[in-house]
């Protein structure tokens, strides 16, 4: 035995030790997986330069060169064998932060990696916005990643459903990795379901290093081993394999891959590796791990196993082990060099990229015909519509669909949504256009978000407001991030329809709630809310030809009020989103509303004007939440001089004290009064009618308000 050659690895100067054999030529022999000589030795390299990379950046965050840290230390074997049963540029990947080699095999660069280490502008997946070790480049379709846990499987069922559109019979197959940690995650479940009841290409792999920061694998998982959990599922090809051993790895991804491509349905690979480092630069693991525990993994690192192991095999020498490692280190230290001069972002790029540049901004003139129309006819059609211009679009939910029984749609009407906006779309279209999807939101939303990725123009449908919250995460930490986050190398076009709001009499608490505050709050979404039949036609419509994601609600009450009918403007009738449209023109009162309230702000400024012959009273239906048409406000402010923001949503932190804040700090001057709220009570919405009165906003209050601020 002699030393085969000095690594320089993290925290340890490792010394190699190996027999000296001769080094082997031969074709590709079944002993190697049928992988040949070059291509193990390539594994090694990508496995080294990701370990030297991940030192690279401990040092520079020690140097406060960079802001954070984390390492794939110890996953870097089953990465290497994962990227090689992928098709570069075919495949599409959801990768997990430890995912440094699995990046680097696929193509993502040293380079390109540090540069987004320091944050610099020209880092290619995120022009300096998102931590190390967030991957994504449009290129590779390595999908733009976030930090949540779980957040990606649903995403990535999406994007392997969006392949049957597409083209079915590329053979692409969609890899989504994660740690055992993220796979407690209820998305993690919703999107195995998915997966199952679709029979996706798609493929998990769980790298399993026993823990989620401080929490052991057996504190995490039921029976501690995610693989036998998920054994239920039908048709799912399931792997558990040593992810430290290259080889077997390699053999359990190919075997999953294969299966996917060949149509069979999806495949989880549960890798059993190590974490070698703490969870991030972060966290400090001799806080939770014995110091015979740590001794022990680091034994194992496959860092070291493996240049091991090609040696024993004969197929790396000295020398060649020298050549890598040298290049390795030439190549990390001009990657540092170059990515530690690079510019960071400017600071006037804040708000690049948040939007898309294409502005939904178009208008056309509506071409009326026919009778008038309600609402939810208005928006049927306008669905119907589109979907026949745009062969991209797809429209699922809970009940969407006329009948997931294809069989029985000749005896029966079909449901079509429980208000019957989607009905008669999938008789039309077909099943594979508008289909029903499990009661899971989440991944209602998360689907969507994948399917967009890969060009779909997906239109779900969330049943009620009241349940959108369990897709929250997928709306405010992906569908409104993926553009900003991505610095427009990916973009996410969703339209959630979502029906919205009380009034109904027994709606109650979880049939009448409002809430779009929580979702004008978050920046990069579009929140859209149409009062009436031919503006929800228009603005719908604009919606479904818009490059941003949007967020379409769709107020229950108004669906069929026989007053805001419309006869339909035409296949073409375009409302530009951020315009508002005055309903009223007056002199000495402006009130700014949205959805329910606009109808009921009209009564009520009819009522004030009728007994007080000085008002003079203008209502703005501002149709477009967020953006929001500030112009009008203030030209409408500048003109009267009072101001009333009035929604149905309760009072406290909502949509109004942003518009009065605005109004009082921009156009003081102007007023003449102090601007005035009128809202809900800040309660849930009761059952019985008498109490619902009591707690929704009324025409008397409206007037109350009016009259009380006429005459301040
Ligand atoms: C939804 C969510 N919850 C919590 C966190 C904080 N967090 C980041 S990583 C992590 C542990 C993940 O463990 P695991 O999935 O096993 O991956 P590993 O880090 O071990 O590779 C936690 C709790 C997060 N990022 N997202
Ligand atoms: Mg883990």
């Amino acid at each position: 035995m002699r030393p085969l050659a000095q690594l320089d690895i993290g925290r340890r100067q490792i010394t190699l030790e190996v027999v000296s054999l001769p080094i082997r030529t031969e074709p590709v022999a079944d002993h190697l997986g049928g992988l040949d000589p070059e291509t193990l030795i390539h594994a090694f390299r990508i496995m080294h330069l990701s370990r030297r990379l991940d030192d690279r950046e401990i040092t520079l965050k020690r140097q406060n060169r960079i802001f954070f840290q984390i390492s794939g230390a110890g996953h870097e074997a089953v990465q290497v064998a994962a990227a090689l049963a992928l098709r570069p540029g075919q495949d599409w990947i959801y990768p997990y932060y430890r995912d440094r080699a699995l990046c680097l095999a696929l193509g993502v660069t040293p380079l390109e990696m540090l540069l987004q280490a320091v944050g610099a502008a020209a880092d290619p997946a995120s022009g300096g916005r998102q931590m190390p070790s967030h991957w994504g480049s449009p290129k590779l379709n390595i999908v733009t990643s976030s930090s949540p846990t779980g957040t990606q499987f649903a995403q990535a069922a999406g994007c392997a459903e969006a392949g049957r559109y597409l083209n079915k019979d590329s053979g692409a197959i969609t890899l989504v990795t994660s740690g055992e940690g993220a796979t407690s995650e209820g998305e993690f479940w919703e999107a195995l379901n998915i997966a199952c009841l679709e029979r996706l290409p798609l493929v998990f792999l769980v790298e399993d290093n026993g823990y989620a920061i401080s929490v052991p694998v057996e504190v995490q998982t039921a029976g501690g081993n995610v693989s036998q959990l998920v054994s239920g599922f039908p048709g799912l090809f399931r792997q558990e394999v040593d992810g430290l051993d290259f080889l077997a790895s390699h053999r359990a991804m190919s075997a999953a891959a294969r299966y996917c491509r060949e149509g069979n349905g999806p495949a989880l690979v549960h890798a059993h590796v190590i974490r070698l480092l703490s969870h991030s630069l972060s966290d400090d693991e001799r806080l939770y791990k014995t110091a015979a525990e740590r001794a022990f993994e680091a034994e194992r690192d496959p860092v070291l196993t493996f240049p091991r192991w090609l040696a024993n095999q004969g197929l790396l020498d000295r020398q060649r082990l020298q050549l890598v490692t040298h290049e390795v280190e030439e190549e990390v230290q001009q990657a540092t060099e170059q990515a530690l001069r690079a510019a960071p972002p400017a600071r006037e790029s804040a708000l690049v990229n948040l939007y898309s540049p294409k502005q939904a901004s178009a208008s056309t003139q509506p071409q009326f015909e026919g009778p008038p129309a309600t609402m939810v006819d208005a928006i049927n059609r306008t669905l119907a519509e589109e979907m026949r211009r745009d062969s991209m679009i797809v429209v699922f939910g809970e009940d969407v669909a006329d009948s997931s029984r294809e069989e029985n749609l000749c005896e029966v009407k079909g449901k079509g949504g429980v208000f019957k906006a989607t009905a008669g779309l999938q008789r039309e279209f077909g099943s594979e256009r508008c289909f029903n999807t499990p009661i899971a939101e989440a991944s209602i939303v998360g689907r969507a978000i994948g399917m967009a990725t890969r060009g779909l123009k997906p239109v779900p449908e969330i049943q009620f407001l009241d349940y959108i919250w369990p897709a929250m995460m997928q709306i405010r930490n992906e569908l409104a991030t993926f553009r900003w986050r991505s610095n427009g190398g990916f973009s996410c076009p969703v339209v959630i329809r979502v029906p919205i709001g009380g009034y109904l009499n027994g709606g109650a608490i979880y049939h009448s709630q409002s809430g779009e505050v929580e979702f004008t709050h978050i920046p990069g979404l579009r929140v859209v809310m149409p009062s009436n039949a031919l503006d929800a036609c228009g603005l719908l419509r604009t919606a479904l030809r818009s490059d941003d994601p949007v967020l379409f609600l769709e107020h229950k009450k108004l669906y069929r009020e026989p007053y805001n009918r419309s006869p339909h403007p035409g296949k073409d009738y375009l409302i530009p989103f951020g315009k508002a449209r005055v309903v009223k023109t007056g002199a000495n009162l402006t009130v700014v509303t949205y959805g329910a309230i606009v109808q009921k702000s009209l009564q009520a400024a009819l009522q004030v004007e009728k007994r007080n012959p000085h008002a003079s009273i203008e209502v703005i239906d501002l149709r477009s939440l967020s953006p929001y048409d500030w112009e009008a406000i203030r030209a409408s402010v500048a003109k009267t001089s009072r101001a009333i923001v009035a929604h149905e949503d309760t009072i406290s932190w909502g949509y109004g004290a942003e518009i009065a804040a605005r109004i009082s700090s921009e156009l003081f001057d102007m007023l003449d009064a102090p601007v005035r709220r009128v809202g809900a009570l800040d309660t849930w919405v009761g059952y019985h009618p008498q109490l619902e009165g009591a707690i929704l906003p009324q025409v008397e209050d409206l007037a109350r308000e009016m009259d009380s601020l006429l005459a301040y």
